[in-house]
């Protein structure tokens, strides 16, 4: 074990740890790369260093570095950022980098990586390096390991990546609000040994969930059990980019949980494996087949499978109020039901306009302030799956169950996207190769008696 003098290398400037950089020091900086997209950046190949499979971000990217002295150094700017939770609706979010969750950040197992954080909050922040084995002033849990970082100042982390996982990183410091504002990041670091846990497709995703009432942009920070915005990397279906994958690949998807329940992840057509917590990677010898994993708060699964059945395979949270977007239980009237309508038997309820096409929405409170049905123009793909009943939605407020596949409307929202196995991708293509060609006969179909069958 190196002691932390010679692990720092003897430097003066870095032994100041998670310390303020000074005003000299500032010019020195690496640059802090920002984007405004929210589409899936191309897995970012390693420029230098030691070399690994990049991960995709799914509606996310990878944070550029720069090599200095054998020091991987990173700029994250903690900042007020805008993000598209999906078309027709953006969030004044607090993220990094420009996004919310922020970059995420790779690097290799072993690693020296510096970590400069800068505070562009109205408030003092930290980051703390959730699941990683760091010298203890460096673990961001602002009071206790650490000063706060306060507003307009830049701090230095500096640590070896002693482990290979799925990491997250996350604020300690007001974290209620600054997590319900939506800051959080990936960290991932990869083994030593490229073969090492070598797969062909490598995703990632962060769940977060944010409590913004339709009609507004921001989300409420003083909520603590009704979110109504369940998202990957803050974007709802259909905002939730496909994951494209070859047939035969050998696939893992990753998935840091940052809400504040729980998230049963399930997967059709396949079962899988659950190959690493954030804890490391789980023995073959302990591992069991499963097509459901529930996934904590502040917990991390990595599960694996091999794509070996083609076809678009939902994937998605199995809490049915997850996949779907927000409803308001407060609002006066928008669906045009009186409260007396509303008394009314079930099956006179369902005789009213249009209400049948919901589903059954029995026992479900507020049906007044419900927005799933909306009128979607503008609104690409996302078209009023009621057939017939149409209200303005309040503005920047998507319709509870939207999204349209092949054969109509899909009815989801929140934490729901697609696995699009297909023969015949590329190795590296990430392009929504658009939907499945089932083969003749393989679709379930309308029955209906021929003579042959009589
Ligand atoms: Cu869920």
């Amino acid at each position: 074990m190196l002691t932390r003098r010679t692990f720092l290398g003897g430097s003066g400037a870095a032994l100041l740890g998670a310390a303020l950089v000074s005003k000299a020091g500032a010019a020195l900086l690496p640059d802090a790369p920002s984007t405004a997209s929210a589409t899936t950046a191309a897995p970012l190949a390693p420029p230098n260093g030691q070399p690994y499979n990049p991960v995709v971000t799914l509606n996310g990217w990878t944070l550029p570095w720069r090599m200095k002295n054998g020091w991987k150094e990173f700029h994250l700017i903690a900042e007020p950022v805008v993000r598209e939770i999906a078309p027709g609706m953006h969030a004044n979010l607090w993220g990094y980098n420009g996004q919310a969750p922020g970059p995420t950040i790779e690097a290799v197992e072993g690693d020296l990586v510096r970590i400069f954080v800068t505070n562009k909050l109205p408030e003092h922040t930290t980051v703390h390096w959730h699941g990683m084995p760091v010298p203890c002033g460096m673990d961001g849990v602002g009071g206790l390991t650490q000063p706060h970082i306060p507003p307009g100042k830049t701090f230095v982390y500096e640590f070896r990546l002693e482990r290979a996982g799925t990491f997250m990183y996350h604020p300690h410091s007001d974290e209620m609000v600054q997590m319900a504002m939506g800051m959080m990041g990936l960290f991932i670091v990869h083994p030593r040994d490229p073969q090492a846990m070598r797969v062909d497709r490598d995703f990632v995703f962060l769940m977060s969930a944010y409590a913004i009432d339709p009609g507004t942009y921001a989300p409420r920070v003083d909520e603590m059990t009704d979110f109504n915005t369940w998202a990957w990397n803050a974007r709802v279906f259909p905002g939730i980019d496909p994951l494209p994958v070859r047939a035969g690949d050998r696939v893992r998807i990753r998935f840091g949980n940052l809400t504040m329940t729980n998230h049963p992840i399930h997967l059709h057509g396949y079962r899988f494996e659950v190959a690493g917590t954030d804890g490391g990677w789980v023995p073959s010898s302990a591992r069991w087949p499963e097509v459901t994993v529930d996934v904590g708060v502040g917990q991390m699964r990595a599960i694996e499978f091999i794509a070996d059945r083609p076809g678009d395979w939902a994937f998605h949270c199995h809490k049915s109020h997850h996949t779907m977007n927000a409803m308001d239980h407060r609002k006066p009237a928008a669906s045009g039901v009186s409260e007396s309508d509303r008394a009314k038997p079930k099956h006179e309820d369902r005789a009213m306009g249009g209400m049948g096409g919901m589903g059954n929405m029995e026992g479900m409170e507020g049906m007044e302030g419900m927005k799933g049905m909306p009128d979607m123009g503008g609104m690409p793909g996302m078209e009023d799956s009621t057939g017939g009943m149409s209200m303005p939605l309040p503005e920047n407020t998507l319709p509870m169950m939207t999204g349209t596949g092949p054969f109509g409307p899909l009815e989801m929202g929140g934490m729901f996207s697609v696995v699009k196995v297909r023969e015949n991708l590329a190795r590296d293509d990430y392009r929504d190769p658009g939907w499945y060609a089932h083969p003749e006969g393989t679709v379930a179909r309308e029955y209906t008696v021929t003579p042959e069958h009589a």
